[in-house]
């Protein structure tokens, strides 16, 4: 781990000295207000947290270290004879601060491919579940038996010092990365394909050897793997599952104990899971009315009858996000490019057409526009990967990119403890009669 592990070290002890003084010139400078709404409804825009692999801006998107999507697209290193980004290119963005060189992604995908190997126990522990388990809790109980190897954990029970931490979470960082594949490939044909595994292949890129571990050898579909695997990295850090990865990871918790609570908000409906609620309530759609390609007027019809039954359209809408997410049109591109005539991928272009007016129309919703789990799997099923239960792994496997990055920064820059002040409303009752004063 070498070379980027050095660099990481030079990068961070510059960073610190910068907001050692950033702190001592301006820390009592304020970054906003909070009022009592967003004390209960969520905290949204409350600035209280410092993320430095990624930044959502509400029209525009997500830039990951100033790059937006279509430039990632455009200048991170690519597989050989690809057209898609490297995801091990943009870990090394998130993680460096600079876009890599193609040796030097390549070199992470060395590293990834040295450290891959699985031990046996974490399949066992998957294998101690029952069949109908959902991916998701297969994927976080694989993930937890993997805490086995931590070598933060046995630093600290060690005695480590503390300006050492960041060594050993970068380290784990690096091992999980690298086996996170596996392991998803594991749970996916355990599930779906009569328990029969596929050898990694060490010629291959970290996401197209995962996309040959699942069973999908197309070359388009490595190309897929190599941007879904780039476009759900990151989303800035207030998510819930990267705001509980940095969260768990402020107690010290090693990066598996981190990673696996942030990812088990990720298999909540509002957030990951709606990746795979998207594809059920088409299929749904589809099987109602009879048909695979459903017209405009029986799409809208369908969706008041969602919205009348009090459930959400999966898919649309975002807490930040004000316009159509950049992630959705990155896949709208793929798709119109190597699947023009899919009738699901139409049937998603279709709905992108009819749902935001009727959403606007209902007058409450802050953004009707689709986000980046209305079309992932329309593109998925295309190739044949039909079980949607389980594209929250997926998902899931491309986070870790971003939330372990993250990791790494937090413990380099001695983030402490994180811990808000919360309320009651008998003293929110109190401080509003002027009889109490709420905050320190
Ligand atoms: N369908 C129906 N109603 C919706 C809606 C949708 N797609 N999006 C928002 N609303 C509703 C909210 O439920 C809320 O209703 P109430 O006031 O009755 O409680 C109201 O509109 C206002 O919500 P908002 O401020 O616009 O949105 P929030 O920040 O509260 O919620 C989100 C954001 C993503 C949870 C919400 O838009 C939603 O539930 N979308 C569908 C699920 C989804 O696609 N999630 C994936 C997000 C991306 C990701 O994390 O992967």
């Amino acid at each position: 781990m070498g070379i980027v592990k050095d660099r990481f070290k030079a990068k961070a002890d510059a960073a610190n000295i910068e907001i050692k003084q950033l702190l001592k010139d301006h820390g009592s400078k304020k970054i906003g207000e909070v009022t009592l709404a967003q004390a209960y409804q969520g905290m949204r825009g409350i600035t209280g947290l410092v993320t430095e692999t990624s930044l959502l801006d509400a029209q525009e998107g997500i830039r990951f270290r100033g790059y937006s999507i279509p430039e990632l697209q455009e200048k991170l290193p690519k597989a050989h004879n690809g057209t898609e980004p490297l995801p091990e290119g943009l870990f090394y963005l998130m993680l460096i601060g600079e876009l890599p060189t193609q040796e030097e992604a390549s070199y992470i995908t060395e590293i990834f491919q040295r450290r891959s190997h699985v031990p046996n126990h974490v399949f066992a522990a998957i294998d101690a579940l029952p069949l109908n388990t959902h991916p998701m809790t297969m994927f976080v109980v694989g993930v937890m038996a993997l805490q086995t190897e931590s070598y933060f954990a046995k630093a600290y029970s060690e005695g480590i010092n503390k300006k050492d931490y960041w060594e050993t979470i970068f380290d784990d960082t690096i091992i999980l990365i690298a086996r996170l594949p596996r392991i998803a490939a594991y749970i996916y044909r355990r599930k779906y394909k009569n328990n029969e595994h596929i050898h990694p292949n060490g010629l291959l890129d970290w996401a197209g050897n995962f996309a040959h571990m699942l069973g999908y050898d197309d070359a388009s579909f490595r190309e897929l793997m190599r941007l879904y695997m780039t476009i759900h990295a990151d989303h800035e850090g207030g998510n819930v599952s990267a705001h509980t990865t940095h969260l768990v990871g402020s107690a010290l918790s090693d990066p598996y104990l981190a990673y696996a609570a942030g990812m088990n908000g990720l298999a909540g409906p509002l957030h990951g899971l709606a990746n795979q609620e998207v594809i059920k309530w088409i299929f749904e759609m589809q099987e109602k009315l009879g048909t695979d390609l459903p017209a405009k007027e029986q799409i809208a019809d369908y969706v008041k009858e969602t919205l009348n039954a009090g459930k959400v359209v999966p898919g649309y809408g975002h807490a930040v996000l004000r316009k159509t997410d950049p992630r959705y049109t990155a896949q709208m591109e793929f798709g119109k490019k190597h699947m023009p005539e899919d009738k699901l991928c139409r049937t998603v272009w279709n709905i992108y057409e009819v749902v935001p007016p009727i959403l606007q129309s209902l007058g409450k919703i802050k953004n009707p526009w689709p986000n980046v789990d209305a079309h992932s799997g329309a593109l998925l099923v295309h190739y044949g990967m039909v079980e949607y239960e389980f594209y929250t792994v997926l998902f899931a496997v491309s986070r870790s990119l971003g939330v372990l990055a993250s990791l790494c920064w937090d413990r380099a820059l001695g983030f402490p403890l994180e811990r808000p002040k919360s309320v009651t409303t008998e003293s929110v009752k109190l401080w509003l009669e002027g009889k109490e004063q709420i905050w320190e």
